[in-house]
């Protein structure tokens, strides 16, 4: 059953495509299994990631940098993480229409991600779904998020590039910056430049770049009016400059091996837990009673824990 989906899913099959997502979002066995096959085939696609406030136009903007793509030929997977995203609903008419042309084209997939009940965490279950996309062929993955929590920041380790999008008119101090996602942005973009303000948000990020330089690579910051497709090819330019930029310095191969690192600790320490509470029993409880009381300390109680988990 699952290997046949995979099979299918792999030669182009969308409705392949959507029932191995669906399996992957439940994690459950089925997820797994197909994961196990696909993993391998993996590893091609850019992965990009556009983050930045509610309502600043991260999703009008990654419509336009799709169509651009398209025109470049490139494939598109988009996996929107916001359960208010018009990917999913509640866009206004003109952006339904706008959103239109993606939704009918073969060259794009559209997933939108339940941010509730996601086993293992929103953004593993995100890495996973990039990996699907990634093996079924989409040359670029593009991940939209809201850039407000941690588990934005953890997306957006999924990503080769990460796209910080900022809006004028948010006051003197840029919500961006006190969300502290700036710091993640390897291309910033100041969008809905045709309000007024533009010039000031502008101004600021160029004050922000200045003092915060990556080695290599001077982050670059575009203006873009995403309902008009304008500056959506400079920001599709940026982004394949820091494709070639990654690739070439060698960091693309770094970030795959930390990557690496990080997932196979994380899911190596979920699945020991897991393994040692189901073996400890009632010990979890007890022992919580004994520390609550002072009893016995945090440490100390989890070495009983280990010690009944391993005999
Ligand atoms: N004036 C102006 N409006 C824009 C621009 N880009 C997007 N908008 C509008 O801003 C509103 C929000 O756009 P979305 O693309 O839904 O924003 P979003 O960041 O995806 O929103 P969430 O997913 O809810 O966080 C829509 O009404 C867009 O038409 C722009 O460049 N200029
Ligand atoms: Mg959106």
């Amino acid at each position: 059953m699952v290997s046949d989906r995979v099979q299918r899913l792999l030669e182009g099959d969308r409705r392949a495509l959507t029932r191995v997502l669906t399996w992957v979002e439940n994690g459950g066995s089925e997820g797994r299994e197909a994961l196990r096959v696909l993993f391998p085939k993996s590893g091609r696609a850019h992965v990009i990631g556009v983050t930045g406030p509610t309502g600043s136009g991260k999703s009008t903007l990654v419509g336009a940098l799709v169509r651009v793509l398209r025109e470049r030929g490139k494939t598109v997977g988009i996996v929107a993480v916001d359960p208010t995203s018009p990917f999913s609903h509640g866009a206004i008419l003109g952006d339904r229409i706008r959103m239109q042309d993606l939704t009918t084209d073969p060259g794009v997939f559209i997933r939108s991600m339940a941010t509730r009940g996601a086993l293992g965490g929103l953004a593993a279950t995100t890495a996973d779904v990039v990996t699907v996309f990634d093996a079924a062929g989409m040359d670029v993955v593009i991940v939209e998020t809201v850039g407000a929590g941690q588990d934005e920041v953890e997306i957006a380790d999924t990503a080769h590039t990460t796209v910080v999008v900022n809006i004028p008119g948010a006051g003197d101090d840029m919500q961006a910056i006190k969300a502290g996602i700036l710091e993640i942005a390897d291309i910033l973009v100041v969008n809905k430049a045709d309000l007024p303000q533009a010039e000031s948000v502008f101004k600021q990020l160029h004050i922000f770049t200045d003092l915060q330089r990556q080695a290599g690579w001077d982050v670059p910051i575009i203006k873009t009016v995403a309902h008009k497709d304008e500056g959506a090819a400079e920001l599709a330019d940026a982004i394949e400059k820091h494709r070639e930029f990654i690739t070439d310095s060698g960091r693309l191969e770094e970030m795959s091996r930390q990557r690496a690192q990080r997932q196979l600790l994380a899911v190596a320490q979920a699945a020991l837990l897991e393994g040692a509470l189901s073996k400890a029993g009632d010990l979890v409880d007890e022992l919580v009673e004994q520390i609550t009381r002072r009893e016995i300390d945090p440490r100390t109680a989890a070495d009983k824990l280990i010690a009944a988990a391993k005999s």
